[in-house]
């Protein structure tokens, strides 16, 4: 129809000489030409603003030539390619990870001092991009990085949202949430390709032909187009994409008579309907249009990855040899992160019958070995099941297919696992047990139809074959794999502390550890060193008094660079207890102020800071942003504390904010209920930059304890094998909580932290337990734990230099979560795919 690939390109651009940054022109002159030309901007100004993007324009020069190398290398060389599909990616800032992966970051510094700027104002000129909502979409950024760096040939697919994740604004209110539009200007770094379009389809029907051939038809018809953001890798040339898609109608179908005849509206029906498919990142789904938006979102993502994958491989394989499906799994591999992008199942199936001909068993042959799916959570709220309703209305196809593939399920288990078959109502796909709301398992769609399904940390992989998937993983032992989450070293280490980078780099005489992380073991045997200790403490220093600065400058609060920084940030949610956090700080500022003077002279002053967002409609974690604000005022004005503690709630948490705090902390919290994080991923970038852990045996701290030695790692908290039977014992009566923790909760009730109404948060905390009351999260059950653990914090930060030996020994234990490891296991036991690196 009125798709119009790459492939149809029947002329070649011939290849030009061009001036990038490394050659005569010289990088100033390369910026100067862009801010000259910029089809953006008068060029009567070079404000920091201009400066940027005349910048990073300049960049996109340097990226665009690699980006094209590489693709032309992929398509001669032909390898086995991977895409990874993911509704959110969290990129974070671009131009200083861009300069410093390209080696550039002395030269463009230099060019801009000439040209009367400094890099670092320059470098803040930058939006945040925020694609993504938490640790998910910040993962599939670090993969992407990695998979440039290793040389690999992958991909990333996305949406082009125009409405990010929300900016969060603390009023007297609480939490408020603005809109971040993080194209109001536009991006350097995307390149439309208005060559590359596909049409997707909504509703419609389904039609059987003489022959038997389903054939989608009529509905709502748009189209998708593409965006690309080079990727580079860190010291190499291979620079590969994230592909974004942007709902967009088909140009024809603005409806000039409608609109002459004063329907303005009506005349741009569907351009509106397009709009607003990528309008925002998750749109609230309380409502039935919010889930069905949602829903319109994740196919689109499918469908045009899918064409856009097909068109590729037909392009790839058709020069001199013709193509042959059965050779498809042998050339592409697709990797599901999470059940949003499920679709893509049905869609290949859909693309290979009713477009390219194929029968059912070959085309699922083809579709089963080459999807994959990574699982990243156990709570039955985030496995997504949607309405059989809504699903059968909007791909009426992709309906049918879904219910064929469950049908032969359920054959396959009758024939190979007879005794498996009353476990059929809950492993099937569609879940019809309540006549009133029919579901679709999207997680059971994705274990019967990948090859392979892998967890996050081992904790949450063996939880998945034990619990979540049993059954399935008796029926097919081999499918369950794990792959421990990590993250680079790149933009979480070697660029968001250039300080401490420098000084492993002179210890370990090499930097090399950038690129294989496992050679900051080499750290160990200095642990003890005074001289290495001195110069680790002042770095740590410096990254501490960088970050007061910026919390000066964003909340007005002082804060005390001496004091030991406490930072807990991540999504706000129950699961990851918060609420614990800022109980126990509650007790804290009681007992300091129960403390003699001369007590308080031995005290540990400690700044806490909690920064986080909370989902809009997520009332409880609302309230606990509000508390830990309320806390704060009252602690931070109390005069006869403020000097032993601070509170802070960092505001708009996000990658850049990141990058500030996680280089400056001594202490992170990674307290989830054991069993209920499946990895998280901020413990690994903290541990990494010598920030202590305090924390439970929860995803990946299980392993990054083990990594850097029990000694080193505040542990604390029921494990998650006993939370089932604390939760029951609960329910019969029998927990007897803490008078520590009833004192706590007294004091909010007693009005000290103002007359908001904290009633529902501390209910939530009593009564039966269930999810989300009755203290299903076992706050009140590890406070003591906790409140013991954070006693031997205070304890061991008395003594700096053991405190600092056994911050150099976090860093040092951090080599294992490298994404690098974590995207070379993916590489060589999931998607089979080898390093093509271009000369
Ligand atoms: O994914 C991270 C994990 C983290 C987990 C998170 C996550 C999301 O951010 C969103 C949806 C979802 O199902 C899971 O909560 O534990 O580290 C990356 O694997």
């Amino acid at each position: 129809e009125n798709s119009v690939s790459i492939s149809e390109s029947s002329r070649e651009i011939p290849p030009i000489a061009h001036p990038t940054p490394e050659d005569a022109f010289g990088v100033a002159a390369n910026i100067q030409y862009h801010a000259h030309y910029s089809p953006h901007f008068s060029p009567s100004k070079f404000e920091p603003e201009q400066a940027f993007f005349s910048t990073a324009e300049s960049v996109r020069d340097t990226l665009i030539q690699r980006w094209n190398e590489t693709y032309a290398h992929f398509h001669k060389v032909d390898p086995k390619q991977t895409y990874y599909i993911s509704m959110e990616y969290l990129q974070g800032r671009a131009l200083s990870n861009a300069i410093g992966n390209l080696g550039l970051t002395d030269a463009y510094a230099a060019a801009l001092y000439k040209l009367g700027h400094d890099l670092e104002t320059i470098v803040e000129q930058e939006k945040d991009p925020a694609l993504g909502n938490g640790g998910l979409g910040r993962l599939a950024s670090c993969f992407l990085d990695s998979m440039a760096t290793l040389n690999l040939p992958a991909w990333g697919y996305g949406l082009r949202y125009k409405y990010g994740l929300f900016k969060q604004k603390i009023t007297a209110k609480g939490q408020e949430e603005y809109a971040e539009d993080w194209l109001e200007k536009f991006s350097p770094w995307e390149i439309v390709r208005h060559d590359v379009v596909y049409p997707i389809r909504f509703f419609g029907e389904v039609l059987v032909e003489s022959d038997g051939k389903r054939k989608w038809v009529g509905g709502e018809q748009l189209q998708a187009l593409a965006y690309d953001i080079p990727i580079p890798g860190y010291k190499t040339k291979n620079t590969i994409s994230l592909r974004i898609w942007e709902a967009r109608s088909p140009p024809q179908d603005f409806d000039l008579y409608a609109f002459n005849a004063g329907k303005h509206i009506n005349a741009a029906d569907l351009q509106f309907k397009a709009q607003q498919i990528c309008a925002v990142l998750y749109p609230g789904d309380e409502t039935e249009e919010g889930k069905l938006l949602r829903l319109k979102q994740q196919y689109l993502l499918c469908s045009a990855s899918l064409q856009d994958i097909l068109a590729r491989f037909k392009e790839r394989r058709s020069k001199d040899k013709p193509f042959l499906w059965a050779e498809f799994s042998k050339k592409v591999s697709v990797q599901m992160n999470d059940t949003h992008p499920t679709l893509a199942i049905p869609e290949l199936m859909r693309l290979l019958m009713d477009e390219e001909g194929l029968g059912w068993d070959e085309a699922w042959t083809i579709t089963s070995s080459t999807v994959a799916y990574t699982n990243h959570t156990v709570l039955p709220e985030a496995l997504e099941k949607w309405s059989q309703a809504v699903m059968a209305k909007l791909l009426p196809r992709h309906f049918e297919i879904i219910a064929e593939i469950d049908k032969q399920f359920h054959a396959l288990v009758g024939k190979i696992r007879p005794d498996l078959e009353d476990k059929l109502s809950s492993l099937s796909i569609l879940d019809s047990s309540n006549p009133d709301k029919p579901v679709v398992r999207m997680a059971n769609l994705c274990v019967i139809s990948s090859h392979t399904v892998n967890g996050v940390a081992e904790l949450h992989s063996d939880i998945l074959k034990k619990e979540l998937f049993a059954d399935f993983n008796s029926l097919w032992p081999t499918k369950f794999q794990n792959k421990t989450n990590g993250v680079t070293p790149r933009r979480w280490l070697r660029f968001c502390s250039p300080e401490l980078s420098t000084i492993i780099t002179k210890w370990l005489r090499t930097d090399e550890w950038v690129t294989n992380l496992d050679l900051l073991t080499g750290l160990r045997q200095f642990a003890d060193d005074k001289q290495l200790q001195t110069e680790w403490a002042a770095a740590k220093t410096a990254n501490k008094q960088r970050f007061a600065k910026y919390l000066q400058d964003v909340t007005g609060i002082e804060v005390d660079s001496n004091s030991l920084f406490d930072i807990q940030i991540k999504r706000i949610h129950e699961y990851k207890r918060q609420l614990l956090n800022i109980l126990s700080v509650i007790y804290r500022y009681k007992k300091i102020k129960e403390l003699s003077k001369g007590e308080q002279m031995k005290a540990v002053p400690r700044t806490v800071m909690l920064g986080g967002k909370a989902f809009a409609t997520y009332a409880q974690a609302k309230r606990i942003v509000k508390l830990v604000n309320d806390v704060g005022q009252v602690v931070n004005n109390d005069r006869d504390v403020s000097h032993l503690l601070k509170v802070i709630f960092i505001p708009n948490y996000n990658v850049t904010v990141a990058e500030l705090a996680i280089p400056a902390s001594e202490l992170s919290q990674h307290i989830s209920t054991a069993g209920m994080e499946a990895s998280g991923t901020s413990n690994m970038k903290f541990a990494l930059n010598g920030s202590l852990i305090i924390g439970t045996l929860d995803g990946a701290n299980v392993e990054i304890r083990e990594e850097i030695g029990k000694n080193n790692f505040f542990l604390f908290g029921a494990r998650a094998e006993d939370v089932p039977i604390l939760r029951k014992q609960r329910e019969e009566g029998k927990f007897v909580p803490d008078p520590r923790f009833e004192e706590v909760k007294d004091f909010i009730r007693s009005g000290k932290f103002g007359d908001y109404d904290y009633g529902p948060l501390l209910e939530s905390l009593e009564g039966n337990t269930g999810y989300g009351r009755g203290d299903y999260f076992l706050v009140g059950q590890d406070f003591p734990s906790y409140l013991e653990a954070q006693s031997k914090v205070d304890e061991a930060y008395r003594n700096q230099a053991h405190w600092i030996k056994m911050s150099i020994l976090s860093t040092a234990g951090s080599g294992k979560f490298s994404s690098d490891r974590t995207i070379l296991q993916y590489a060589q036991e999931i998607w089979k795919i080898q390093a093509c690196p271009v000369p």
